[in-house]
């Protein structure tokens, strides 16, 4: 490993506590990671130094505020490899961009009878917001199915590409399962057919390094608050041609060109797409926790989660009764599963009783939980700060646990 971990650990404050008089154990970084302090100084420093509302007044403040803001853009638009900095749009999350692009791309381009492919392994915010556009255009949406290793049944996508497909949406990483879809693969079966591609990146943006040219996407979407930064921002990228057929997703200030009651211009990308006053100190610091990632490294990052994976996952499987959903070779940091006779609703309220946060339920994702004719599982999650120790920590209390049932 070629990061230190005790200097990491002391950048996140949240870390070092006790919960339940014992040390934090935080299992839940697929839900949200924790951030450093050099994104919460971020923070911190804009609202007391260089606050202002951005690109519109011609004063110090706002025009400092402004450029930490644009610069921010720029690291994202590095960071993912964009052509030009109007393809990035600050949204409030995912879920917005996911939104906005279904909305705005549906008004563009989606008519009755039109189809739109979405995977069985989508979180809701990857499924809803195309049910949404199907409802108002008369569209359809295809299901792509998985398979039990929770791997995208790639063989019949062809087949269910038909002559009204306008659209692939699907997620880069399973927030549930932890595969790795092979984007470059899908996005080019999808262009072979003429058919355009929306990636949703919201477990992939911290965990591997994202090239949005290479990949060839026509969209992709990813959270601030999972990858280190603040909640409330979050990015949609979209390919230029694209952006600038669609019409604005929400009217108000900043996105208009001229506005008159005999008809409205709209402003130029990314403007147009970006209505209203945005989490302006929370952009600015999802640029500080870009730079923190940038100095540790994505693929040192991966590569300890990679190995806190299958530490974690040789030892799981040695407890009887043990399921883990999401076993192909291909995966990230996420173990989700359940132990035969006990309800995982139990054993994440108890391993929480042990200072262990893990998640439990159907993770947004109903589809996937239908596949496998359950309810719920237990999920483990991790970031580049969790150590081995911890993962002993998690299988020792959940061994007692289990003997408890
Ligand atoms: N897509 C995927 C694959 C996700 O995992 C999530 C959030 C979203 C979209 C939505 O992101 P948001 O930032 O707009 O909320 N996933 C989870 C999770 O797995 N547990 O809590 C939130």
């Amino acid at each position: 490993m070629s990061f230190d971990l005790i200097k990491i650990r002391e950048d996140f404050p949240i870390l070092d506590q006790q919960i339940y008089n014992r040390p934090l154990i935080y299992f839940d970084n697929a839900a949200t990671t924790q951030r450093p302090r050099q994104v919460i100084d971020a923070l911190t420093r804009t609202y007391s130094e260089y606050y202002g509302n951005i690109h519109r007044a011609a004063h110090f403040l706002a025009d400092k505020a402004t450029l930490a803001y644009e610069e921010t853009r720029e690291k994202i638009r590095l960071l993912i490899n964009a052509e030009t900095r109007e393809q990035i749009i600050f949204t409030k999350g995912t879920t917005e961009s996911i939104n906005l692009a279904a909305f705005a791309f549906g008004e563009a381009f989606i008519h009755e009878g039109d189809e739109i492919i979405v995977s069985e392994m989508e979180h809701h915010s990857n499924i809803v917001p195309w049910q949404l556009l199907a409802g108002r255009k008369g569209a359809k949406i295809i299901v792509l199915p998985i398979d039990d290793e929770g791997r995208l049944e790639l063989e019949k996508l062809e087949s269910l590409i038909s002559p009204r497909t306008k659209l692939i949406a699907v997620t880069h990483v399973s927030n549930v399962l932890g595969t790795i879809n092979p984007i470059k693969k899908i996005t080019a079966i999808a262009h072979s057919r003429n058919v355009r591609i929306f990636v949703d990146g919201a477990q992939a943006a911290a965990h591997m390094h994202i090239d949005v040219q290479d990949l060839d996407v026509d969209f992709y979407a990813f959270s601030a608050h999972k990858m280190y930064g603040p909640n409330g921002v979050g990015v949609l990228y979209g390919k230029k041609e694209l952006l600038e057929q669609m019409p604005p997703y929400q009217g108000g200030g900043e996105m208009i060109s001229e506005v008159k009651f005999s008809g409205t211009t709209y402003n130029e990308l990314p403007y147009k797409f970006e209505a209203g006053t945005p989490n302006i100190s929370g952009v600015i610091a999802f640029g500080a926790a870009i730079d923190y990632l940038g100095n540790i490294g994505i693929e040192n990052a991966a590569a300890w989660e990679m190995e806190l994976l299958t530490y974690a996952t040789n030892q799981l499987a040695r407890i009887p009764g043990f399921r883990i959903y999401g076993t192909q070779v291909e995966k990230s940091g996420v173990i989700s599963f359940n132990v035969e006779g006990v309800h995982f609703f139990d054993l994440g309220t108890m391993l929480d009783k042990f200072g262990i946060a893990v998640r439990t339920g159907h993770h947004c994702a109903d589809p996937l939980m239908e596949h496998f004719g359950i309810q719920g599982t237990v999920r483990a999650s991790f970031a580049f700060y969790n150590t081995k120790e911890e993962i002993d920590v998690f299988v020792e209390a959940l061994k007692k646990v289990i003997s408890m049932f």
